[in-house]
């Protein structure tokens, strides 16, 4: 269909050209009052020398700003010196070098983008990436304009004693009025993005850490009052993530103080602004009480990963935002790598593949699938996905296994020591691995250009006679918006062969490079079957006949923990999806003895590694299986894994108990260490299982295990309430009541009682949450409400995809009222509809609907114009 709908132009990668004007320094000066706040930005400007036709004129850009004076060398400028349109201000025929002195005013009060300088809570606080300090001064707001910064900040005494932004402090002093004054001095030449101010009331936690060459510098955390008791885990995680990088990238912290600032109202997780990362609350505040397991492993990974972007993003930093995976891929791989080492290697990663095939594999199977490096966007926002993010980050993971782990780190080093202090592009990243390994990676390359999951189809033989064994590869990728032709990409597979009892015959990293590429393994006794993919080396589906008894085999006895995990989730995916065409035909489902039978041995022979356990009994979720179908049938894959997973309890019930009791110690104080998570872990998903009979002594299990930690043990409290929220039983109303009524003052455990409400199998859902939107702990200015409640049910397998439609055009009218509000928000909860060519004819229809309604409103966003048009457009 034609989409009227705004002017909302591209933006496009061959368009890049060097600013005509660079900026070296930046002082700024805010005036935070009540009803608005004014700034006042004198820049150092000069011509730059590298641009080949520079304009005479400069252009700023600027958002929703009041100019209030231009100073040009010290003398105002009249009105037909400058010109303003919606989003710049040009300045004519400027000299070569000068001093520009520009204040406007801006009212951040009213700010409900979060974008820019705003309020939280009652604190002032910016969020400048990727295009928000435009929102501040007018600017040459883009990364490749890296320039140094003092800012002075003065505001009431009272109000707001804490006054901070990036680098060190080096004057302070009082204003008269009840009012006071700092300024800090960032020594750090960097682009507007990283720039950060926060003014408010904050309680902080002061800690130190020596770095390797032997210099103190201050650790801070702030926070919003009265939650300085939930701090102690971040600190520690500070100093981890420093440890871990000085070890193994050796890079070590520049500033003399590092702070943090723990914000209510963000749009997503935490922000790297040099010096002063701010963070959703989300990710600092953890005690047991409120906080679980899975939750204090977050705050670790996204402290690690903003405090590696420092070197990966901040002092190296991206040329324009087609480079964003540059920072953002290998900030991830960094944190990813910081987790496996600190937690468990093998679970780290079954969880980061698990979460690539679900949510990166159905973005890159659907009409927002894009490149790691995008050759255009409307918005640039909407380009903060997993597949610049986890795509990026398994792309860097597929070098290091190409090139080696040695290499790889002589990489790096080359890659800091050559760009320190720049903006850079993939290409000088890419070429830096190239030119310390003397590998080549042109046709690497393609990884970062080429969109969409390539597939693997594997086929073998074994030769009897000559004992040898051969693998043939071939390799396709299916067409992608504006890319309907793709070529072959080298892709590291790293495999093995086992023979029947279990023993090793081969184990080696094929490099696929061709259409179809063959592999030859002599000297192979019996004939065996591959393990493929190990640890999950390189993002791309496989296809091999698997016999249901050779992934039993390979889920008891592969020596790569990851493969023997993945052979039991194929396994069961492969019964699943049998079934699911049984139970189309109308057929009853009998599920086979045999495969209950291989996740019985498995669950008896791996409690020595009870977290790896309990995630190889997780089943594959119904998104992932949905993700499998040609046309998605969303009631029959409901139907069909309830029923393995009422099989596997009802099989397995009396073990499941054994252990239960066994690893459940109530009077136990809560310990965040790797033995507690993993024994927390099988135990509740023993629960989980047992819960699914619907027996009342187990019902009442959960009942005791909720009651007994809901004030000591988050983990514990969630792991049953979760089981007991999916169960139609009255201790289901009590159990949320009671935490309500328990946690009703904890925003981020308010956050927990909705989410789990929306994520809900059973029955009226869908008028509960319709009915919570309403709930007075409900604000849909607050990130986190939103995501949690409305996030959530967009991912509800079953009621979001109810048949009448319903979950479609709530979530569509949600996402208008939150556009006007949020745009960044918004965005990101329209994603659901965006698949709508998965589904059946009727649900098709439905949610295509939805999106054309969206497409007629003429106030869209460029946020939310970019993913509905994007949805909607016909498919190439
Ligand atoms: N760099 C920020 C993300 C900013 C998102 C802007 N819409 C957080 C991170 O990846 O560390
Ligand atoms: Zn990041």
């Amino acid at each position: 269909m034609m989409i009227e709908n705004g002017n909302h132009t591209p933006t496009y990668l061959q368009d890049y050209q060097v600013p005509d004007y660079l900026i070296d320094t930046v002082d700024l000066v805010f005036d935070l009052q009540e009803e608005f706040t004014t700034v006042t930005a004198s820049l150092a400007v000069s011509l730059n020398p590298a641009s080949d036709k520079p304009s005479r004129d400069l252009i700023l850009s600027g958002d929703g700003l009041f100019l209030e004076s231009v100073i040009l060398n010290g003398k105002k400028l009249s009105a037909h010196q400058f010109a303003l349109t919606k989003d710049t201000l040009t300045i004519f025929s400027v000299p070569k070098t000068f001093a520009l002195e520009i204040e406007t005013r801006l009212k951040p009060e009213e700010n409900t983008a979060l974008s820019g300088l705003y309020k939280s809570s009652g604190n002032f606080c910016t969020q400048c990436e990727a295009e928000g300090f435009r929102r501040i001064t007018y600017f040459l707001d883009r990364p490749d304009v890296m320039a140094r910064y003092t800012t002075k900040i003065i505001a009431d005494k009272k109000h707001y004693p804490v006054l901070l932004s990036n680098g060190n402090l080096i004057a302070s002093g009082d204003a008269g009025d009840g009012r006071h004054w700092v300024k800090w001095e960032d020594p750090f030449k960097k682009p507007s993005y990283l720039f950060a101010l926060v003014a408010g009331n904050l309680d902080c936690v002061e800690d130190f850490f020596v770095t390797r060459s032997g210099r103190r510098v201050t650790l801070r955390i702030y926070m919003e009052k009265g939650n300085q008791d939930k701090c102690a885990h971040a600190m520690d995680a500070i100093k981890k993530a420093i440890v871990w990088d000085e070890e193994t990238y050796h890079r070590e912290y520049d500033l003399d103080i590092y702070m943090i600032v723990a914000i209510s109202d963000f749009n997503m997780g935490a922000m790297e602004n040099k010096g002063l990362n701010i963070f959703n609350t989300k990710y600092i505040l953890a005690k047991p009480e409120t906080a679980t397991d899975i939750d204090f492993i977050h705050v670790e990974s996204v402290i690690a990963h903003e405090y590696f972007h420092n070197w990966t993003g901040n002092r190296i930093t991206c040329r324009d935002w087609f480079q964003l995976s540059l920072k953002e891929g290998l900030t991830i791989f960094r944190d990813q790598s910081f987790t496996a080492d600190t937690t468990s290697k093998t679970v780290a990663r079954i969880q980061d593949v698990d979460y690539l095939r679900t949510v990166q594999f159905a973005e890159d199977a659907g009409p927002l699938s894009h490149p790691v490096r995008p050759d255009s966007y409307i918005e640039i926002n909407n380009f903060y996905t997993t597949t610049i993010y986890n795509k990026g980050s398994e792309v860097i993971g597929m070098i290091k296994t190409i090139v080696g782990d040695e290499l790889f780190y002589r990489g790096m080093d080359l890659y800091f020591e050559r760009f320190d202090g720049q903006a850079v592009t993939i290409e000088d990243f890419v070429k830096a691995h190239e030119d310390a390994s003397g590998i080549d990676l042109s046709q690497f390359r393609l990884w970062y250009k080429q969109a969409g999951t390539p597939i693997l189809d594997v086929s073998d033989e074994y030769n009897e006679e000559a004992k040898s064994y051969t693998l043939h590869i071939k390799q396709t990728c299916p067409p992608t918006p504006d890319q309907p032709h793709k070529k072959p990409m080298h892709i590291p597979v790293s495999m093995g062969l086992i023979d029947q009892s279990g023993k090793e015959w081969a184990s080696e990293v094929l490099q696929v490079s061709q259409k179809e590429n063959t592999f030859l393994f002599p000297n192979i006794p019996t004939r065996p079957v591959p393990s493929l993919l190990r640890h999950f080396s390189a993002p791309v589906k496989i296809n091999y006949p698997y016999q249901d008894q050779d992934l039993a085999l390979l889920f008891k006895y592969d020596t790569d923990l990851f493969n023997r995990w993945e052979a039991g989730q194929r396994y069961a995916l492969n019964v699943m999806l049998r079934l699911i065409t049984d139970y189309q035909k109308g057929k009853t489902l009998k599920i086979s003895d045999e495969l209950i039978a291989v996740f019985q041995h498995v669950l008896e022979t791996m409690q020595h590694d009870p977290w790896v356990l309990s995630e190889m009994f997780k089943l594959p979720d119904e998104q992932y299986i949905a993700l499998q179908m040609q046309v998605v049938d969303v009631d029959a894959v409901h139907a069909v894994r309830e029923a393995v997973l009422f099989k596997i309890a009802d099989v397995l019930k009396n073990k499941f108990y054994e252990i239960y009791t066994r690893l459940h110690e109530p009077k136990k104080p809560y310990e965040f260490s790797i033995s507690s998570v993993s024994k927390r872990s099988l135990k509740n998903l023993c629960l989980t299982y047992l819960m699914v009979l619907k027996n009342a002594e187990y019902t009442q299990m959960a009942m005791r295990q909720f009651q007994e930690s809901l004030s000591s043990n988050m983990t514990d409290t969630m792991g049953a309430l979760r089981a007991l929220s999916n169960a139609e039983c009255k201790e289901r109303g009590t159990a949320l009541s009671e935490f309500y009524h328990a946690w009703q003052h904890d925003a981020l455990v308010v956050d927990k009682w909705f989410a789990i409400q929306a994520a809900s199998k059973s029955e009226g859902t869908f008028q509960h949450v319709q009915k919570l939107f309403h709930h007075k702990a409900f604000d849909i200015k607050n990130p986190n409400k939103v995501y949690a409640l409305l996030g959530t049910f967009g991912h509800n397998p079953i009621h979001f995809h109810a048949k009448n439609g319903s979950g479609y055009s709530f979530l569509a009218e949600r996402v208008l009222q939150l556009d006007a509000l949020n745009p960044q928000v918004a965005a990101r909860m329209l994603t659901p509809l965006s698949d709508w060519r998965r589904y059946d004819e009727g649900r098709q229809h439905l949610m295509r609907e939805q999106l054309e309604l969206l497409a007629k409103n003429k106030k869209l966003s460029p946020d939310v114009f970019e993913l509905v048009t994007k949805s909607l457009k016909d498919k190439s």
